[in-house]
């Protein structure tokens, strides 16, 4: 079957012309993840994906639920005012579900917002002095520009206009100080998680950016701080990110409708993507004012991380973000010839494997198969034999409690974390560098250090660890105060432009 997808995939490669593999490392702009990854979407922040995280719910008391959350709009400077972030009125934001392996959604999730002001008399935007200038609550009229949103839920019994979940849920105001928003997760945040009839829960609203990577020294060259657990520094840190979270049932998502029976039965893997779509055509009227119209279009995607910063190339990274699934094939050449392991061999000075890294398609394309390897009973596979590029989440491997949880995935022995399904803790960065390295069980002749300890020193989320509650991502970092990534620069080095060489003991020097 591999060597037939290799085949298929190679002829889909002549069909984009035979393109330049090498793009100088500035071209990319930003690495794990998805933070303005390419040229178009980086320039529509508020339709941008930056993470997307599919996991069994970790709550005491919710283990028959499943937790999926989609970040968008990146980077945001909690201190950015007056208009602070919400998410955009005119962008349609889905998550959705594929259970049969076709490449194709069987369930979507979608999330539709509008904005109301209040007072459009005052000098500022989301906040003024309505009252008291301070929000004590989400219904408080000093939110000056209160945000709502509908979840409508998809699928073929409820056809294609869906069913409508609820709506009127509130967004809270982005995190703007302890004057103006004091006690922001018990007055703002935790109020803003609603329950849904299906007896699951939803929150849309600016969290902590969770996702932690030391992105400036992976683009200056690859010239790593650190391939440590630590030493890096974490180029997110302080910054924060707009979170659409929803919590469903399991037999709400599965092929079956049903609880699996095990790891291994047919309806146990479902495959998980986050999209931004905008209507097709945009009217900027004579007074400003803006209107759009006609079909939706897919501008932003994202499913697993690294996948369109990496591994596509830069002249089609915008095509990758409006395609589906189901048409992955044409991105399959890349992902088996990937250009960063090369770059990486270059740089480092380390044999990574041959092409075609049928390794990296399965994490990334297929689903791990049940092998020896893994060992009984753990599988992701889900596919028709055709790649589709999304998380794949085992809905019957069992959690793993927040303090047990090992931030390398499977490559740490934790089963529950990615790649199956993705948890904010998962350190997708160093996994994901090991991974095109060739540093894992799946390709033992690399498997050896440094292609196995690869990493980029930064090995945990710097403002402390998951809420113990749904929505799980910590409150938002607070406008009032100086980013604590800013004091840290100065005093690390950033200045010596050489690249890390790899000595004859293995060792980095
Ligand atoms: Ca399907
Ligand atoms: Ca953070
Ligand atoms: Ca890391």
């Amino acid at each position: 079957m591999k060597d037939l997808l290799y085949k298929q995939s190679l002829k889909m490669a002549r069909i984009f012309t035979v393109m330049t593999l090498f793009i100088a490392l500035t071209g990319l702009q930003t690495f794990a993840s998805s933070h303005a990854e390419a040229p178009l979407i980086s320039m529509d922040r508020f339709a941008d994906n930056t993470d997307t995280y599919a996991f069994r719910s970790l709550e005491p008391g919710r283990e028959g639920f499943v937790t999926l959350i989609a970040n968008y709009i990146p980077l945001q400077d909690p201190s950015g005012g007056p208009q602070y972030y919400r998410f955009n009125d005119t962008v349609l934001y889905e998550i959705k579900i594929d259970n049969t392996g076709d490449g194709l959604e069987d369930i979507v999730y979608q999330f539709q917002f509008s904005t109301r002001t209040l007072n459009g008399n005052t000098v500022l935007g989301m906040s003024t002095v309505n009252e008291d200038a301070v929000i004590s609550s989400l219904t408080d009229i000093d939110y000056n520009m209160p945000q709502t949103y509908s979840v409508t839920r998809i699928d073929t019994r409820s056809g294609r206009r869906g069913m409508v979940l609820g709506g009127g849920f509130i967004v809270p105001p982005s995190n703007i100080g302890p004057r103006v928003t004091p006690n922001y997760e018990q007055n703002l945040g935790q109020p803003a998680v609603y329950n849904l009839p299906n007896g699951g829960k939803v929150f849309a609203g600016q969290r902590d950016e969770y996702f932690y990577i030391d992105v400036g020294s992976v683009f200056d060259g690859l010239n790593l701080n650190s391939i440590g657990a630590n030493g890096g520094i974490d180029t997110t840190q302080g910054y924060n990110v707009s979170s659409i979270a929803i919590e469903v049932p399991i037999q709400e998502l599965t092929r079956s409708r049903q609880i699996p029976a095990s790891s291994t039965a047919p309806d146990a893997v479902v495959g998980v993507w986050a999209t931004a779509s905008r209507r097709s055509v945009t009217v900027i009227n004579a007074d400003g004012t803006r209107g759009s119209q006609g079909a939706w279009r897919q501008i932003s995607r994202l499913g697993n991380p690294l996948v369109n910063e990496v591994v596509i190339p830069l002249r089609l990274k915008d095509a990758f973000n409006s395609l589906s699934p189901v048409n992955d094939a044409v991105a399959a050449p890349f992902v088996l010839d990937p250009e960063l392991s090369r770059l990486m061999s270059f740089v480092f000075g380390i044999t990574v494997p041959p092409a075609p890294r049928n390794d990296l398609v399965a994490i990334f394309a297929t689903g791990i198969p049940e092998n020896s390897i893994t060992g009984p009973g753990y599988t992701t596979f889900l596919s028709d034999g055709q790649p589709h590029e999304y998380l794949r989440l085992n809905v019957a491997i069992p959690i793993t409690p927040i303090a047990n949880q090992n931030r390398l995935g499977l490559l740490g022995g934790d089963i529950a974390g990615f790649p199956n399904g993705r948890r904010p803790f998962d350190d997708v960065t160093d996994i994901g560098l090991r991974a095109l390295a060739g540093g894992t069980p799946f390709t033992p002749a690399t498997n050896m250090a440094p292609n196995n300890t690869l990493g980029d020193g930064v090995s945990a989320n710097p403002e402390g660890p998951l809420l113990t509650r749904f929505p799980y991502l910590r409150t938002p970092n607070q406008g009032n105060q100086p980013r604590s990534s800013n004091q840290q620069l100065s005093e690390t080095k950033r200045d010596t432009g050489n690249l890390p060489v790899v000595g004859t003991d293995g060792l980095f020097k």
